[in-house]
């Protein structure tokens, strides 16, 4: 398959979901509109639930159809949502990008470490920073060692960068940036221990990879920015300390 209809992707720069949608489609070259969506503006949910997502109000989703005006998809366009399901999709209409590798093996290999992020990284991250309970702190920990003990010695997930790294990235960036500024309902001092952990010997590997990721140029142009996302947590409701 390749690209013959228009990409829209349905998000928000600061949903680490969208932001796997839209490392995909800067990786694959794609044309496509991104068009903003906030969760917090409840008529445009409205309208995104009846128009673009009717399984939910979740973000990201795309269309895929002829080019027109996002607020008005053309009926033959097909929605998608659920980000990993739109990798997959992403994959499979463009595969030059090498989103995926082509070797069997190593694509079993891509999709065990997509599992394992989205069962214990973003289980960890959902845990300690938007849900937290005592013994959060060992959930986001026992997440770290699963992806760590996925990776090789060297390079991305399956070697060659794919939608394995593209699905962990947006986490495994955020998670540093929260832990380095404490930013999260736990008590204070707590983000900042599991940063020197995340530091110490015992996850090299895995903070090699966190930092090799940061510098693939998709990731560049599509992260919001350091400063904007720890300004932007500060001020969420949900990270407030009692
Ligand atoms: N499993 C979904 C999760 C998406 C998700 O949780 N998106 C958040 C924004 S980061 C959202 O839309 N939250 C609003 C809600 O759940 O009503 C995916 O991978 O696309």
């Amino acid at each position: 398959m390749v690209q013959n209809a228009h990409i829209t992707l349905y998000g928000h720069s600061r949903s680490p979901f969208c932001h796997r949608v839209h490392l995909a489609l800067e990786e694959a070259k794609a044309d496509y509109t991104f068009y903003a969506v906030d969760i917090r503006d409840q008529p445009l949910m409205a309208w995104y639930a009846e128009t673009i997502n009717p399984v939910g109000k979740q973000i990201p989703a795309i269309t895929y159809g002829p080019k027109g005006d996002p607020r008005n998809p053309a009926p033959e366009s097909a929605a998608i949502n659920e980000s990993l399901v739109i990798l997959e999709f992403l994959a499979d209409v463009f595969p030059e990008a090498h989103l995926l590798p082509v070797d069997p093996i190593l694509r079993a290999r891509v999709r065990l470490f997509i599992n394992t992020v989205e069962s214990k990284l973003v289980e960890g991250f959902r845990q300690f920073f938007f849900a937290y309970t005592p013994g959060a702190d060992a959930v986001l920990l026992s997440g770290f060692e699963a992806i760590q003990a996925l990776l090789p010695p060297t390079g991305f997930a399956a070697g060659e960068w794919s939608l394995a790294d593209i699905a962990a990235a947006p986490f495994t960036a955020w998670v540093y940036l929260m832990l380095e500024h404490d930013l999260g309902p736990f008590p204070a001092g707590e983000g900042l221990r599991l940063f020197e952990l995340l530091k110490s010997p015992k996850f090299a590997r895995l903070l090699a990879y966190i930092e090799e990721v940061q510098e693939r140029p998709s990731f560049k142009r599509t992260f919001w920015g350091k400063d904007l996302t720890i300004e932007f947590w500060r001020a969420d409701s949900r990270f407030q300390r009692q």
